[in-house]
């Protein structure tokens, strides 16, 4: 059926003359919609000001749980098919018994919410190629081959829509179920294209793209997958600009070109390349590049995808800090869970999830929509920024309370107009030492975790280092 309406399609190319399309290239162009500085800044700035996303990764190896044939298997959850070595015809069935009827979309968007969070970044495809939404593209998909039978997306996009979060979605380029891709062994790169088939596979890329477009409609197209060695930047180059032709408000990840510089996430420094923000994978970058969009994403253990070995949880407290970190660098934090096959998100991330909730009621002010620090670097915390032209309110993140409570902000020569405890609302008074400012703290900390004092400034902003 297919071949045949591919024939057929070839056909009337050729009868009307369309030479690109007859040698099998697509119809668009590589070049994004033209947008000014301040274009691009309105289209980004949601995204800027939220600072917090949740990330899910979520699929069948959900159901294997990071055990195959009753062993654990070493890595990441969502990589098992890859870690196991598991032939596409064996890990199939794994879709039958993906039951999640304890999905509850409303609650996992309040989670999100009660956190801070605001926005959500599902896996609509993994590198497992299988698809949580409905599409015409494949039966590899939650429809056709679970017992469950329905739509995961849509449910999640109209809560968050209701619950006043973004919706977005992350897509994987790396397929190892589909036809034309072969997944090698057990290592990260050998999934290759088959020869004369890389047409074929971004055509159905682009399919699944439109049909998101069309049902879930997501704010950020977050790509993966992308370091294959036949998946190019000119390839990037005209997804992006085809995403941007159907949405103009789109954001895209860095990770649907070749920009990325490994791990690290953020572009190589060698040319421009196609992305609106970099992806730092599982660490925070040294300090923010002033002007360069970034998102740290990581784990609160250390899988994606649920893996029920996994029990390497980090602390509230390190979660926190690094929510603190990132945002005084200018970044954005997308934090992860990994439901279970059932549907919910595991315990202990709900649990972490509520105590960076019951910080962020107290403190979220001095997380969303601020800017990054002024000053070169804090012996005691970090510190965020609101700043206007005669005027800036800073938030210092007190994570190691001084023993004399003296808090000295080096460098800080701007005339105090008032300190706070931001909790509480408690008055501090903070007063000039040289070219210094110390803020005078009570005996304990408010929050062990991290107390934070707001100063704010009369006058601008005049700091002897920055
Ligand atoms: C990628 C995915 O592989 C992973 O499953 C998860 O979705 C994460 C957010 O993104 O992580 C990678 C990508 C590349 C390498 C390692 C992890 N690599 O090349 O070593």
């Amino acid at each position: 059926m297919r071949n045949i309406q591919t024939l057929l399609l070839l056909f009337v190319a050729i009868v009307l003359g369309w030479p690109h399309l007859a040698a099998g290239e697509a119809p668009t162009s590589t070049t994004p919609p033209q947008e000014t500085p301040a274009d691009k800044d309105a289209r980004m700035r949601w995204w800027r000001e939220a600072r917090f996303g949740m990330f899910i990764h979520w699929g069948v190896y959900s159901v294997a749980a990071g055990e195959w044939n009753g062993k654990p298997v070493g890595g990441a959850g969502e990589w098992i098919m890859n870690g196991a070595d598991i032939p596409v015809a064996e890990y199939e069935p794994l879709a039958k018994r993906f039951n999640p009827l304890k999905y509850d979309p409303a609650e996992w968007v309040r989670i999100a919410k009660d956190a801070g969070m605001e926005y959500v970044v599902i896996t609509s495809k993994h590198h497992d190629g299988f698809c949580l939404f409905d599409t015409k593209t494949t039966d590899w998909d939650v429809v056709d081959r679970t017992p469950y039978g329905k739509d995961l997306l849509m449910p999640l996009a109209d809560e968050c829509r209701k619950q006043g979060l973004k919706f977005c979605t992350y897509h994987s380029i790396m397929d190892w179920h589909h036809p034309a891709q072969t997944r090698g062994g057990k290592t990260y790169n050998p999934t290759q294209i088959k020869p004369g088939r890389k047409q074929e596979f971004t055509d159905y890329l682009r399919a699944q793209l439109q049909e998101l477009l069309d049902s879930c409609d997501p704010e950020v197209m977050w790509f993966d997958g992308e370091w294959l060695d036949w998946w190019e930047e000119a390839d990037g180059r005209e997804i992006y600009a085809w995403l941007r032709e159907r949405k103009p408000s789109l954001i895209i990840n860095n990770r649907v070109g070749r920009g990325r510089d490994g791990m690290e996430g953020l572009n190589k420094g060698d040319q421009e390349y196609v992305g609106d923000f970099g992806t730092p994978e599982q660490q925070i970058p040294a300090t923010g590049v002033p002007g360069v969009d970034w998102e740290s994403c990581m784990t609160m253990n250390d899988t994606w995808g649920f893996h029920k070995h996994d029990h390497n949880w980090k602390s509230a407290e390190t979660l926190v800090r690094n929510l603190v970190d990132i945002a005084s660098k200018g970044g954005n934090y997308l934090l992860n869970v990994g439901p279970t096959a059932d549907g919910e998100i595991p315990p202990e991330s709900v649990e972490r999830l509520s105590a960076i909730g019951k910080w962020m009621h107290a403190n979220g002010e001095s997380i969303h929509a601020t800017t990054a620090s002024p000053f070169a670097a804090l012996a005691w915390g970090r510190c965020t920024a609101r700043q206007g032209d005669d005027h800036a309110t800073l938030y210092l993140h007190v994570f190691d309370w001084p023993p004399d409570g003296k808090l000295r902000v080096p460098g800080l020569r701007s005339k105090t107009g008032g300190a706070r405890l931001l909790a509480t609302g408690q008055a501090l008074t903070a007063e000039r030492d040289g070219d210094d400012t110390i803020v005078s703290l009570p005996v304990e900390p408010l929050d062990p975790i991290d107390t934070v004092v707001v100063l704010e400034t009369a006058g601008p902003l005049d700091i002897a280092t920055p």
